[in-house]
């Protein structure tokens, strides 16, 4: 109901829980990912009241593992720019969100996270007081150092007087950049608390926003047009700047503009690779060469046990979090700091540039494209070659297999690669001419990809949405929840999950610490999962169809029925067994 009109009428008075839904949606939530216990009775009752009254509030998506309604809010922030609500069981449901919580923290991905607390009265004094056993043991002293690391705010609702003020607060934190996830915690009797209607006031968007994105100072934009304009082999790394399609045009026409070879970096959010100026997702070999260096969004350019720049090097710093306040350590050089809008920016030095540009400088350019042209085919050739091998039954090439898929799939629809060992075949293999429609968590919690594939579906129903993982990450996802949701709620997402029966990356990092050491000589790297295993089922089970594939010859057709069924509706699981570990 709108408040304003309550005004002029008999003022009614309702529970806290009911202004809590309707100030979620005044904030632009339009889903609440929940999982549901008994601190949300009177939301659950205030939920029916405002339905029986006709009035708005956020649609309400039920999963049954917290892991999926964290990362359904994770993909539909990724695709919509506007974090939604997930609402969880007090300190348990929070401690089930926390990987969920760190993914979206190190996406920069806002999301309000929001759980119950213990009734704080026990003998019945007040509206929503204890009645059960749990309510008496799950009161931790501090339950919001659960996920604490990974929060932008946090908050337990004192009273339902102030609950659209909150929630105004927490959307303007967390959709302010850098993103991310905030937290608000309420007791029952909070929210039973009747308040009448004119006592709760309204705080809209227009006049409580969140804060801006900028450009960056002009001085140091001339600064470095002018190290860009005397550099001889200018490199530039980016690692999310693809989740803005500004981002994207901006580093490309910067790139073409002043012959700058660009590269994508444990990337995330993907740029587009249709600029002629990119050249991969290593800058490995380049970073010693380059004279001047821009590190534009990107959180890991590379690794400095593997590579360090030169000393004599310009690095110019662009990101819109250059400060990395939720890192204890970060030690990538910035001999200029900028942060902002990086499209913004960038499109800022390109303007500084073009009138600065002399004939000396568009000779070197030319050249410098020639050369990055050069790389960018041998690159091409290359992944086309690693393709070519198809690999042995029981043995798919992953190289293969992705390439098939690449084959099936639109400029929009959005790949969700959580390949682990295999997520660089993923990368080579399935090229994007449009920004952000490759995407990785920022953060390292695997069983992301399947919650984050259906909170895409979600906000964008006619594209394609494609969860790929190794057989380790599949396990993570709490896969029947992803399945039961995918089928209650018609979001039909593509599944491949590459089975290379365990998990690869734990046996290389073991090998890399030590190349020749005992794991090694005895062949036992505690890597080894279930071999005989059939995924399928687990997608069957929910009504999805699933296929499995061994024999390299049968991919491509397997690869088709399952993207057909997929587009027709059908959630779809391809258990694809590639080349062991
Ligand atoms: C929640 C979580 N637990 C553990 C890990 C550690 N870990 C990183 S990679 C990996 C193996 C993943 O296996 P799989 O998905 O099959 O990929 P593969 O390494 O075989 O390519 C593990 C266990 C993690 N990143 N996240
Ligand atoms: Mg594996």
């Amino acid at each position: 109901m709108d408040t304003s009109v309550a005004r002029k009428t008999n003022i009614p008075d309702f529970a806290t829980a009911y202004y809590l839904l309707e100030g979620l949606n005044e904030i632009s939530v339009d889903y609440l990912f929940c999982n549901f216990g008994t601190d949300h009775a009177p939301i659950i009752d205030e939920m029916a009241h405002r339905r029986r009254r006709g009035e708005p509030m956020p649609t309400i998506v039920r999963c049954p593992h917290e892991n999926t309604a964290a990362h359904m809010a994770a993909g539909y922030a990724l695709v919509t720019g506007r974090g939604q609500g997930v609402l969880v069981h007090v300190d348990v449901g929070t401690a089930n969100t926390a990987n969920g919580m760190h993914n979206l923290f190190r996406s920069r991905l806002p999301v309000l996270l929001m759980a119950g607390k213990a009734p704080y009265t026990v003998n019945d004094e007040l509206v929503g007081s204890r009645d059960t056993y749990v309510h008496f043991v799950q009161e931790p002293f501090d339950q919001a150092s659960l996920v604490r690391p990974y929060l932008k705010w946090e908050w337990t609702l004192p009273s339902g007087v102030v609950v659209k003020e909150a929630l105004r607060r927490a959307a303007a934190i967390m959709q302010s950049e850098p993103c991310g996830p905030v937290y608000l915690m309420m007791q029952r009797e909070t929210l039973t608390q009747h308040w009448r209607a004119d006592e709760i006031r309204r705080y809209t968007g227009e006049r409580f926003a969140a804060t801006s994105a900028g450009g960056a100072d002009p001085e140091l934009v001339a600064a470095l047009a002018d190290r860009i304009l005397k550099a001889e082999n200018p490199i530039l790394i980016t690692g999310y700047a693809g989740r803005h399609e500004r981002g994207s045009r901006a580093i490309d026409a910067l790139a073409q503009f002043a012959g700058i070879a660009v590269y994508e970096a444990n990337m995330t959010n993907n740029i587009s690779h249709d600029s002629p100026c990119f050249v991969g997702f290593t800058a490995d070999k380049a970073v010693p060469e380059a004279d001047v260096g821009l590190l534009v969004d990107v959180d890991v350019p590379w690794f400095p046990s593997d590579v360090q720049p030169s000393d004599k090097a310009f690095w110019a710093h662009i990101d819109i979090d250059t400060l990395k306040p939720g890192s204890p350590m970060w030690t990538f050089p910035g001999n200029m700091r900028m942060q902002g809008d990086s499209g913004r920016i960038l499109d800022q030095v390109l303007e500084a540039l073009k009138a600065k540009a002399t004939s000396r400088f568009k000779e070197a350019v030319a050249a410098r494209l020639k050369r990055i042209k050069a790389a960018r085919d041998e690159r091409i050739a290359r992944a086309a070659k690693l393709a070519a091998d198809k690999g042995r039954p029981g043995a798919i090439n992953p190289h293969y297999l992705t390439a098939e898929l690449a084959k099936l799939l639109d400029d929009q629809d959005v790949i969700f690669n959580e390949g682990v060992t295999n997520a660089a075949a993923v990368l080579m293999q399935i090229p994007r001419r449009v920004p952000n429609t490759t995407v990785r968590a920022g953060g390292g919690g695997l069983g992301w990809s399947g919650g984050t594939a259906l909170g895409a579906k979600l906000a964008a129903p006619d594209r394609l949405t494609v969860q790929i993982c190794g057989d380790g990450g599949f396990y993570f996802g709490n896969p029947s929840s992803v399945f039961a949701v995918a089928q209650q709620y018609k979001l039909p997402i593509l599944t491949v999950v590459m089975d290379n029966t365990g998990w690869n990356a734990v046996k290389q990092s073991v090998l890399r610490v030590y190349p020749e050491g005992e794991a090694k000589s005895a062949n036992g790297f505690e890597a080894e999962l279930a071999s005989n295993v059939h995924f399928t089922k687990v997608a069957e089970a929910f009504g999805a169809y699933g296929e499995e594939v061994s024999d390299p010859a049968d991919v491509p057709a397997a690869l088709a029925r399952c993207v057909k069924k997929v587009r027709g509706g059908r959630a779809a699981l391809l258990h694809a067994r590639v080349t062991r570990l």
